[in-house]
């Protein structure tokens, strides 16, 4: 494999292997009294109506309490990294979050297509890095360019993500996995390879904003609570998919038996309990929190009974990740049990702020 700068290695890391290991003493206390975690409590949505005049495309979200995070299943949520892979998202702790509006589906490309045209805005992908960021990359490999999946020809070993994750030349928005792809015939996909700075130019355009991490799980578990998956605890509830995630051999044969292989227009199965479309798979959605391992356990003990409204921490701290990182959530059509089951709505992701990819796209909220 051709040698490359770092930044070429960078990569979405679909299911984090080496967070934990930086978990605090505190999460590790935690960890012993797995009992006191497991206490998912019902939710209590704030009873006042919706407001009137809903935004176009959005739903109103009642806020209220909830108990927020994730347990790990008797066969372990991913194969690769085993339970401990989840750990950052103990304790299950009590948050308050006040009510708010969501899109009721990602940002289309059509969608983003107005605000680039109205704004003329450039996302990161589409620039080229410069020496004074990449010092040691030879000139003629800083491109723009963005993150793809590129599934190897057979079965590969799971245990390095650069055998499916290639750095591509001319890969963006409207080239999602290179120049020879455009968006024709894809206004209603979601838009991807957007960084975390492209996701907040947009909500700012938009008059909306990023939702925090709590946001985002009170809206996925759509008033449910200590599920499994956004819609309840079964994957497939009468037979029925209820997300595009990844079916077959990972990462080489995607057999699309959810009805879809890779991306999927948005909103092809049913809503949650809130009328939320694709909180699980398809793909990554930004989050604003700054991303810690052990944010929920120094949190939980922090607040003596309920977090009320958490923003995440005040910086990223993820031991050797660089650039810094940010919460993403929901995970994507690359979500398998043999590797990342991120699709459950408990759980956490996170990825560098500078770094799109093909299956990272983002919703909005507002107040
Ligand atoms: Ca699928």
């Amino acid at each position: 494999m051709e040698k490359k700068p770092l930044f070429y290695a960078k990569a979405p890391v679909i299911c984090a292997v080496s967070g934990w290991l930086f978990v605090t003493v505190a999460l590790a206390d935690d960890q012993t009294n797995v009992a006191a975690a497991q206490t998912f409590v019902p939710t209590i949505p704030n009873p006042a109506a919706a407001p009137t005049n809903a935004p176009a495309g959005m739903v109103w979200i009642p806020g209220g309490e909830f108990s927020m995070g994730g347990l790990v299943p008797n066969d372990g949520i991913c194969s690769l990294a085993t339970a401990q892979s989840v750990q950052d998202a103990l304790p299950v702790h009590r948050v308050y979050v006040d009510g708010f509006w969501m899109d009721k589906t990602d940002v289309t490309n059509d969608e983003f297509e107005k605000f680039v045209n109205a704004t003329r805005y450039k996302t990161i992908a589409e620039i080229a890095p410069t020496p004074e960021q990449f010092p040691t990359a030879p000139v003629e490999k800083l491109v723009a360019g963005s993150t793809v999946f590129t599934p190897p020809p057979s079965a590969v070993a799971l245990s390095d993500y650069l055998q499916w994750w290639r750095y591509v030349p001319g890969a963006n928005w409207r080239h999602p996995t290179g120049p020879d792809s455009d968006l024709k015939g894809r206004g209603n996909y979601p838009v991807v390879q957007i960084a975390y700075a492209d996701a907040m130019a947009y909500a700012q355009w938009a008059g909306k904003r990023l939702p925090t991490e709590a946001e985002w799980e009170f809206a996925g578990r759509g008033g449910l609570s200590g599920k499994t998956f956004a819609w309840g605890d079964e994957l497939k509830p009468d037979g029925k998919w209820r997300a595009n995630i990844y079916e077959g051999l990972f990462p080489a044969n995607d057999t699309g038996a959810d009805g879809f292989a890779g991306i999927a227009p948005v909103a092809q199965f049913s809503p949650n309990g809130y009328g939320l479309y694709d909180m699980a798979g398809n793909v990554w959605q930004w989050c604003s929190d700054w991303y810690q391992p052990d944010y929920y356990a120094r949190l939980k003990l922090a607040s003596a009974a309920i977090a009320h409204n958490p923003s995440g921490p005040g910086s990223s701290y993820n031991p050797g990740a660089q650039p810094p990182q940010r919460v993403q959530r929901g995970g994507s059509f690359l979500c398998t049990d043999q590797y990342c089951t991120r699709y459950m709505v408990g759980t956490r992701g996170k990825g560098d702020v500078d770094t799109g990819s093909n299956h990272l796209g983002f919703r909005c909220v507002k107040n």
